[in-house]
């Protein structure tokens, strides 16, 4: 564990330099990126091979990602972390224990599809077990249905657990994040609220300079009162400190924090667009591994083999994933209202 520097209320802490984490911290955490890496090329390929009608995910998150998930307060229910992510969280799902095989059979729609049964986007996912709630395809609205939960857990419930929200750059200029920040900040009746936001400059088509009036996302955090913090989000370690220093600030004054990561959009923004390579972007990845080069727990040739076994592995599962059912006609109404209320334990 990194040692954690408590903030005051409102304070904004530039990027801290990089500690090292453990090498068997960094190890997990680099096996996790490889893995959401070659899982999102698999997803793109089976895009372009026709086995899925749309792609959108996360290459260039992972170093962000991946903390997130190993980070988590897992579980059901108040005392464990609610999670309102982005649809480019593939690296929180697997740091989480996420099967990547369930992300291949979102793309292909099939029945067996365990976060949608078929019927969302990749990258949508959802899992009561984990409080994962269903990742949304309208932008930011999960700002606001994040306060739900974050109300749930307020001080004074006696929750342990907290609430995290992500989203995009972009859609903070939608009225569910003024919300969010809103409520969440409110005197006397703050919120454990963790609201993140991925900035990878972009919204679709849109740069960053033609939306925002400000340098950067976090600042909007210190009208509110609510300490912030902008990060290397292309650093897996820097990630790692910050999540700590945010979590722990939430967890133990349930109230509020603004943490803005900057990261890199590296197939740019969804099959739409063509999901090819874009260049000039950082590659939190490729940089990783050169760290860990240097400092010697992996050498290039074992990076290789590493991801020569997971690309093959994936390729394997997408062949077999393809001969699973789709859902059945007669279930086309199944799944889309609730039937029974699960929040409320009805059995
Ligand atoms: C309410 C709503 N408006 C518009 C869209 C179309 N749309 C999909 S993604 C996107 C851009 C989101 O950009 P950002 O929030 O920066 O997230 P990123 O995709 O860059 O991670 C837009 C405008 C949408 N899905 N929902
Ligand atoms: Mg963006």
């Amino acid at each position: 564990m990194t040692s954690i520097t408590p903030l005051r209320s409102g304070q904004t802490v530039a990027s801290k330099a990089t500690p090292h984490l453990p090498a068997e911290k960094c190890l997990q955490i680099y096996d996790l990126m490889l893995r959401s890496r070659v899982l999102e090329e698999r997803l793109i390929t089976m895009y372009k091979q026709g086995d899925g009608y749309f792609w959108i995910g996360g290459p260039g998150e992972e170093a962000f990602n991946v903390p997130l998930g190993l980070l988590v307060n897992k579980g059901q229910g108040v005392d464990h972390d609610y999670l309102h992510l982005h649809y480019r969280s593939s690296g929180t799902l697997l740091a989480m224990g996420g099967d990547p095989v369930d992300s291949l059979r979102q793309m292909k729609n099939t029945a067996t599809d365990p976060y949608s049964r078929g019927r969302n986007f990749a990258g949508h996912y959802s899992v009561r077990k984990w409080n994962l709630v269903p990742v949304t395809s309208p932008i930011e609205v999960q700002f606001s249905i994040a306060i739900g939960t974050a109300r749930a857990q307020r001080k004074g419930t006696g929750a342990k657990g907290i609430t995290i929200v992500q989203g995009g750059d972009a859609g903070t200029a939608e009225g569910d994040f003024a919300t969010a920040l809103v409520w969440s900040s409110r005197k006397g009746n703050e919120l454990p609220l963790l609201m993140i936001v991925t900035n990878n400059r972009y919204g679709i088509s849109t740069s960053y300079e033609g939306q925002h009036g400000y340098e950067q996302i976090s600042e909007r955090g210190k009208a509110f009162g609510m300490p912030t913090e902008v990060i290397d989000g292309n650093d897996p370690e820097a990630s790692y400190a910050a999540l700590e220093r945010a979590l722990h600030y939430v967890r133990t004054e349930r109230k509020p924090f603004l943490l803005e990561a900057m990261v890199s959009r590296l197939r740019g923004h969804s099959s739409a667009s063509g999901a090819n390579l874009v260049k000039g972007e950082v590659d939190c990845l490729e940089a990783f591994e050169q760290k860990l080069e240097a400092r010697s727990l992996l050498t290039r040739s074992q990076m290789d083999q590493l991801r020569a076994n997971y690309t093959q592995e994936l390729g394997e599962a997408a062949a077999k994933v393809r001969h699973e059912p789709q859902p059945s006609p007669s279930s086309i109404h199944d799944y889309v209202f609730a039937d029974k209320n699960y929040v409320g334990e009805e059995s």
